[in-house]
């Protein structure tokens, strides 16, 4: 797929580095809110082996609160200006669910809409259609305020697999070309911890929507659930994720520590290409 200058081509995995411009990010909130502390972290992620970056304005953690879309545009546009204008290369991904930040983020030099609500948002759909650009759609249930309590299924692949099916369809309804949809179970999103792990153990079942899987596990709350590690303490939780994804062939893993990532990630490409070579990386 291309993404901006860069052509992603081939099994991958690519990794997207995550650069949460936020107070409240579930772990890493306040770190970065600083543009010029935004704009080093991408760069650290970049020599870090990032494929591209994913700068998001707003949290999205259970409970957060909603913010205007002005301040997530005041939140991401300038460290999106200061990247481009310091010769940064790598693609800039958009975590956001509206449309008037997608557009000034796009303006200023973001190439693709990481959008956690699928483009629920009539208005976010018509500027990914409008602007031609990659788009990912990820699983949810309702808002950050009561995603946690509908997370309710009887067969929770059976059930995200059809729902990102109708988020499919509803993106092309609304002009955008099926060759740049990238779809993503959402992990932690309206998911307790087993829903999380049985869609980390079916990734396979997410294969009939015929698209590239994004996946991101990266410090999520089912590894707390399962191990009693605290945020900070779940890396080792996270890289067994990384290479469980990587076996079942996920092309694109979003996570916050990209060198430890990529190494995980390496290895475990190694293994499956023990059936067929992963490209260089
Ligand atoms: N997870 C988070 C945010 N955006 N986008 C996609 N496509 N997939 C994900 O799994 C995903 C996402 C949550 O992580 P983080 O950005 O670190 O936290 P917060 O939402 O609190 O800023």
């Amino acid at each position: 797929m291309q993404i901006g200058a860069r052509l992603l081509e081939g099994p991958g995995p690519f990794l997207m580095g995550v650069v949460n411009v936020t107070p409240d990010s579930f772990s890493d909130g306040g770190r970065f809110a600083a543009p010029e502390a935004a704009v080093a972290h991408a760069r650290a992620l970049a020599i870090e082996g990032a494929d591209l970056v994913d700068l998001g304005g707003e949290s999205t953690r259970p409970g957060a609160p909603p913010i205007p879309a002005a301040e997530e545009i005041r939140r991401v546009v300038p460290v999106i200006e200061r990247l481009r204008a310091g010769g940064f290369t790598l693609p800039i991904s958009v975590d956001t669910s509206k449309g008037a930040v997608a557009r000034a983020a796009l303006a200023a030099g973001a190439d693709l809409v990481n959008d956690v609500t699928a483009l629920s948002d009539p208005d976010l759909a018509a500027a990914v259609a409008g602007a031609r650009v990659p788009v990912v759609l990820m699983h949810t249930r309702g808002t950050p305020a009561d995603m946690a309590a509908r997370a309710d299924y009887r067969d929770v692949v059976a059930e995200v697999v059809a729902e990102l099916g109708v988020a499919l369809a509803r993106a092309e309804a609304a002009g955008v070309a099926r060759e740049r949809v990238i779809l993503d179970p959402g992990i932690g999103f309206a998911k307790r911890a087993e829903h999380s792990v049985a869609l980390l153990g079916r990734l396979g079942e997410l294969r009939a929507l015929g698209r590239p899987l994004l996946v991101g596990p990266s410090r999520k709350s089912f590894i707390g659930a399962l191990t009693g590690a605290p945020v900070e303490d779940r890396l080792p939780g996270t890289l067994a994720a990384v290479a469980a994804c990587v076996l079942a062939g996920v092309e694109l893993l979003r996570v916050h520590d990209v060198a430890a990532a990529g190494q995980a990630a390496l290895v475990a490409a190694a293994i499956r290409g023990a059936a067929a070579p992963a490209g260089p990386r």
